[in-house]
């Protein structure tokens, strides 16, 4: 079901009218209320007159993750201190504290994002949805919260962690929809087994998973454990939470709620817009939000945009999932390496959890080492020795063909990595650089 389909399955030229529109009031408003992009517009030599058609937007300074952290807590706030509702904050995935405020306005927009979100996953005002990101300052708790409420459904707010509560609660109550992490959704998945429970059985169908990287196959992994379909969704706090781009039933690339969040895809190297396509950085303007709206976000994550017709009717551009960051890669002796690439082509070889911990160190010889932990199935390590050392080797060649630079593998016992309940962390890098 199309949530909204009046903006979601709009045709695409009266679309880009309505962003001109919108962009066109937001360069305004921010040229002449907060003090930060005035100056910054200034600095260009660009002012409001400048932006005749939607592709002058390239025009406009882009905002950086520095500036957040330079203005924080409320220097990009564009409303009167009074009028914020509520307030988010992310320590994001480089540490810089990033402060997202809310209005009355900009909570019912999140809440219709997520109801466009869940409906996109075939959520219903019928779904009970079992909601496990963690409550608070993240954003996916409430987020997902509000989501569920627009739509009309029944959510239960759990947040994240306690996992056999979880699972109670899930028998009891019949939860059809899950959201949470896709990395807390497997180790879920475990739990219910070791404790004998046969999700397959259960009321749940349909899991909306994001937050963090994750793979194709981790998403075959999620459905398969749980006989259910496990959709994308994407957000991040800057931006609203959340609800910014979300799968539908084709699973094929991530619907961007395009009239509230105009997407671009830039070289990272020059800032300079790619054509559709073409894989660069992601980057944001808030088009219609009231508290702390932003011009050409850099997100920092990768992606490109497919422009094809979707089968389910909507209109919007659709974002590929995401390949990765451009600040969390990985530069291995030189090579670039995305944990994303790792994860899927571990998650490949028969006999391995998608479980996995990559270990950073630079030995005596200043060289970098790639320790690669992964855990083994039980079934696997109770066999022989041999079958382990040759499973062993076959992750090393795996891997040293993928990534094109050797790799130390360490099979390690099942269980023994560390879960997480919210964000996995999948790097610990000792390198003193
Ligand atoms: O993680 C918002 C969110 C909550 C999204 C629940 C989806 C579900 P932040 O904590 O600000 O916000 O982190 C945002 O997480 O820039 C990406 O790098 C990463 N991320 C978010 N969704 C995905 C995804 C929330 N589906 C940062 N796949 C973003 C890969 C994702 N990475």
């Amino acid at each position: 079901m199309i949530f909204n389909p009046e903006y979601e399955a709009m045709d695409v030229q009266a679309r880009r009218k309505l962003q001109f529109a919108r962009l066109k009031n937001l360069v305004e408003k921010l040229y002449n209320d907060v003090a930060f992009y005035r100056k910054k517009m200034e600095a260009l030599g660009v002012s409001p007159a400048d932006i005749k058609t939607l592709s002058d937007i390239a025009k406009l300074p882009f905002t950086t993750k520095e500036d957040m952290r330079d203005t924080f807590p409320y220097g990009l706030l564009a409303c009167p201190a009074s009028q914020i509702e509520e307030i988010h904050m992310s320590s994001g995935t480089t540490g810089v504290p990033v402060v997202d405020a809310y209005t009355k306005k900009d909570i019912d927009i999140w809440g219709e994002c997520m109801a466009r979100t869940l409906a996109g996953a075939g959520g219903t005002r019928n779904d009970t949805v079992q909601n496990c990101y963690g409550y608070g300052l993240f954003t996916g708790g409430l987020g997902a919260h509000y989501g569920a409420k627009y739509l009309g459904a029944n959510v239960i707010p759990m947040s994240s962690g306690n996992t056999a509560r979880q699972l109670q609660v899930m028998q009891s109550f019949g939860s059809t929809i899950l959201t949470c992490t896709p990395s807390y959704a497997l180790y879920m998945a475990e739990e219910a087994a070791d404790a004998g429970i046969d999700l397959r059985k259960l009321p749940l169908n349909k899991g909306c998973f994001g937050a963090e990287p994750w793979s194709e196959n981790m998403r075959r992994e999620i459905e398969a454990r749980f006989g259910m379909k496990a959709y994308d969704i994407y957000g991040l706090t800057e931006i609203i939470g959340p609800g910014v781009a979300f799968e539908c039933s084709a699973q094929d690339g991530l619907h961007v709620n395009e009239d509230l969040f105009y997407p671009e895809i830039i070289d990272p190297d020059t800032g300079k817009p790619l054509p559709d396509g073409e894989k660069g950085e992601l980057v944001f303007t808030t088009l219609t939000k009231e508290g702390t709206p932003l011009l050409r976000y850099r997100t920092r994550d990768v992606t490109f945009f497919i422009t094809a017709p979707c089968s389910c009717g909507r209109t919007t551009v659709r974002m590929h999932r995401l390949f990765g960051r451009t600040d969390d890669m990985l530069i291995v002796r030189g090579v670039n390496v995305f944990p994303s690439q790792i994860e899927q082509a571990l998650i490949e070889i028969e006999g391995t959890e998608p479980q996995y911990m990559i270990v950073l160190s630079r030995g005596e010889s200043h060289l970098d080492e790639i320790e690669l932990q992964v855990e083994v199935k039980k079934e696997f390590f109770s066999d022989e020795t041999k079958n382990l050392e040759s499973l062993r080797n076959k992750i090393t060649n795996v891997m040293k063909s993928r990534l094109q630079i050797g790799v130390k593998v360490k099979l390690v016992e099942p269980k023994t990595i560390e879960r997480s309940i919210g964000k996995a962390k999948r790097v610990i890098d000792n390198r003193k650089i």
